[in-house]
């Protein structure tokens, strides 16, 4: 302690997937500082401008701290401040309304980027309600990596940047801007100070991108093709791992045959990149070992989604870097309470029939529902009718693909309630509105069901102010008066020692140790095989007839078609200065980047007219946005980088604050979908520019 200040340790949360320790500094219940925690596992001392600014959302004037109630026509804007007790009877009184007249299955539960135990709460919460339809953007973020990974070689591969690797390709992974799921980007540092070499596979030449032994300039939505490319070389050169692939591959002499068509002359026309650069690359990752591939959200945000996971995957396999220590891991899990029984899967076995998807051929493995699916059920009625949503931790109207049928599809539900701690472009259209405490003001586990390898303590160090309840708490209260009562607990913080039980651990105790890992173990397969069908990598998947699926990954051309109309490919980034659609309204973020900014290559720039600043119309065949331009040769002259996320808390002339102008998801499209997830292009789509004002 010095001038009243007391240091406490945490995690960072809920600014990303969290993962920084961080050291707090707190006086008279308000965080004054934030520091990173040298001793942190993950960062070793490293925090980002949002970790530093994320106090900052605790005390904002414009935070919601009560519950409210629409008194004027839905997202007209009109709000009257009501009790707890109030809000909790209404949402239990309309969501067991809609359960008496259509089924459970007709309420939707919804989440963003999970955040925290919230996510699986608000698993239990349906499960406990009969509900199989939790409906979440995992469509385009991680479940077609997990579930490909889990159906490929029986876990998802992660890279292990904790051990040093010889080479890493970062594919479509920027991580000196998202530091995605704790694979925080100064780990990665550390090992580029030791010689690792670097492959950069992005549109964008972006800060590593410069640093890198080759980068490779893809044409956005072109991963499948590279991926089958590099297979191709690696089998033609006889550059794979012979014992592994005798020993612990199954077909591999079917991907072999069929791989023959896949050359890189023949891939350069879709992925623009040359034939000896496709060459050079793939023969560095096959002969250095180990090698990691850190993949990110492009591979998921494209309808061949399953087929570029399985490539990489099965890339990862003939190299022989699966379950190598600095190759791409089965992270060994800390004791923890079984999540499934955590959510009361029991109490729903008929869950896998009955999700949306399914009717759609989606995969039964996955275990939420895909927005355009929902959206479908919605407007349509297809397969059941869908009426009411309760909404935690996300905004869907701007971070779901296809934003005016996520309008649509909300207008038309009966009964709308959103938790939040902000009012947002969807908490707008609710009839209720929960306050909700955020981090640092309750205790909270991170990193858990990651499949990292680790449990973060988040313990609390300030109290939330006035009526903000967690998460985890609004859906206890909810779950004891909606569902019977036994399914809950007195209190919610029962829920974190009983997760915590097979630790040995109670919360204190854990937050005393800040973190625990699993044991590190590697090549587990020699011990008891791949948890696949056959107990090896399945390169042709055996259960491919039963989940209607082709056996192997294929290249079916390009996931969009040219279109001369639209002759520039359209991209998207994340921004480091926020999460997705979050927090546009915190200023230290917000004067760091105040406004959505389209990347533009000079040379495309000079053609159209387009100077630095000026205010860019954006056209696809979806939709129309504005944003402000800006010059770089970091993009290719045919692609160009759109904000994403963009609303306009300040602008207080709409009720749903200027959500349109310049929102990407105006711009995607639900039209095509790959099915295995439900997923939609949300990245290399063909789309027009001009200054504002030209036509
Ligand atoms: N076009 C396009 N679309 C995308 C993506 C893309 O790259 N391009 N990315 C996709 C990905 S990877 C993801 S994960 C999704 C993200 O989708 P979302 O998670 O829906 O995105 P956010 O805009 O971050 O919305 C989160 C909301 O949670 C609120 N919030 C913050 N903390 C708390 C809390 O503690 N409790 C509660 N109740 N609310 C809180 C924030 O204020 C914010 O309104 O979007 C996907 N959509
Ligand atoms: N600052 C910040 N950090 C975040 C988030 C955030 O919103 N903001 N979101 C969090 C979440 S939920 C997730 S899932 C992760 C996602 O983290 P990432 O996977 O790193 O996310 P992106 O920024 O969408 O994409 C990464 C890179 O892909 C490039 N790219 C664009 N199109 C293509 C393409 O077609 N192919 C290839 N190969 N590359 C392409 C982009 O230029 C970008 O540099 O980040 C997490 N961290
Ligand atoms: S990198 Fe992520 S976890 Fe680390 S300080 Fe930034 S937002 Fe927080
Ligand atoms: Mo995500």
């Amino acid at each position: 302690m010095n001038n009243g200040i007391h240091w406490k340790k945490t995690h960072c949360a809920r600014m990303d997937h969290g993962g920084c320790a961080l050291l707090v500094g707190v006086k008279d219940n308000h965080i004054i500082r934030i520091k990173g925690d040298p001793d942190g596992y993950l960062n070793k001392g490293y925090t980002c401008p949002k970790g530093l600014a994320s106090h900052e959302r605790l005390t904002h004037p414009d935070r919601l701290r009560h519950p409210l109630k629409r008194i004027g026509e839905r997202g007209e804007g009109k709000w009257e401040r009501i009790t707890w007790s109030e809000a909790l009877e209404t949402i239990v009184k309309n969501l067991r309304g809609v359960k008496e007249t259509y089924g459970a299955k007709a309420v939707a539960f919804c989440q963003g980027m999970p955040k925290g135990i919230e996510h699986f709460g608000l698993i239990r919460l349906a499960n406990t309600f009969g509900s199989p339809n939790v409906v979440a953007t995992q469509d385009v973020c991680h479940a077609p990596r997990e579930i490909s990974g889990v159906m490929t070689c029986g876990f998802y591969p992660v890279a292990d940047f904790h051990h040093k690797s010889e080479l890493v390709i970062l594919w479509g992974s920027n991580i000196t801007a998202t530091n995605e799921e704790g694979e925080i980007c100064s780990l990665l540092f550390d090992q580029l100070k030791q010689g690792t070499d670097l492959i950069v596979i992005d549109p964008r030449r972006t800060d590593l991108g410069g640093r890198a032994k080759y980068w490779l300039q893809i044409r956005p939505g072109s991963d499948n093709a590279l991926a089958l490319a590099f297979i191709n070389v690696i089998i033609q050169e006889n550059l794979y791992d012979k014992d592994f692939t005798a020993n612990w591959i199954h077909g591999f002499n079917e991907l072999a045959s069929t791989i023959t068509d896949y050359s890189p002359e023949y891939m350069s026309q879709y992925t623009w990149i040359s034939p000896e650069l496709i060459r050079k690359a793939a023969r560095a990752y096959a002969k250095s070992r180990p090698a990691a591939i850190q993949w990110g959200n492009p591979i998921e945000q494209n309808i061949q989604t399953f087929d570029t996971s399985r490539a990489l995957i099965s890339l990862m396999a003939i190299c022989g870097n699966l379950d190598i220590a600095g190759g791409n891991i089965q992270a060994n899990e800390p004791p923890f309470k079984s999540l499934g029984k955590f959510v009361r899967a029991d109490l729903l076995p008929s869950k896998r029939k009955e999700m949306i998807h399914v009717h759609h051929g989606g995969l039964p493995k996955l275990m939420t529902i895909p927005p355009a699916y929902f959206k479908k059920a919605v407007l349509e009625g297809v397969p059941y009718p869908m009426k009411a949503a309760y909404v935690q931790c996300a905004n869907p109207l701007l971070a779901q693909g296809h934003s005016p049928s996520t309008l649509e599809a909300f207008m038309n539900l009966d009964f709308i309630a959103v938790a939040d701690i902000f009012m947002t472009p969807t908490a707008s259209l609710a009839d209720i509105v929960l306050p909700a405490a955020t981090h640092f003001e309750f205790n909270d586990i991170g990193h858990c069901g990651l499949g990292h390898g680790v449990l973060l303590a988040r313990p609390k160090v300030v109290d939330p102010p006035e009526e903000c309840w967690p998460d985890i708490k609004i859906i206890n209260e909810l779950g004891k008066a909606m569902t019977r009562k036994e399914y809950w607990y007195d209190d919610y913080h029962d829920i974190l020692d009983e997760l915590l039980e097979p630790t040995g651990l109670d919360f204190a105790q854990f937050a005393d140790m800040g973190y625990i890992k699993g044991e590190e173990r590697f090549q587990k397969y020699l011990d008891s095989g791949f948890r696949t069908a056959s107990g090896k990598v399945e390169l042709m998947l055996t259960e491919a007839e039963k989940n209607k699926v082709s056996p192997l990954p294929v290249w079916k051309g390009p996931p969009e078609k040219d279109d001369p109309a639209f002759p520039l490919v359209l991209t998207s980034a994340k921004d480091p200065n926020y999460l997705h659609s979050s927090y546009r309204w915190l200023e230290p973020l917000r004067k760091r980047r105040p406004n959505p900014l389209i990347e533009i290559h000079p040379e495309t720039a000079a053609k159209l007219n387009i100077k630095e600043g000026d205010p860019v119309v954006i056209e696809t065949l979806s939709g129309t946005i504005t944003q402000t331009a800006k010059l770089t040769d970091e993009i290719h002259p045919r692609v160009v980088n759109a904000a994403y996320g963009w609303w306009f808390p300040e602008d207080g002339t709409d009720p749903q604050y200027g959500w349109k102008k310049s929102n990407y998801n105006m711009l995607t499209s639900m039209d095509k979908i790959g099915k295995e997830f439900g997923t939609p292009n949300l990245k290399g789509i063909g789309c027009r520019i001009r200054r504002q004002g030209s036509v």
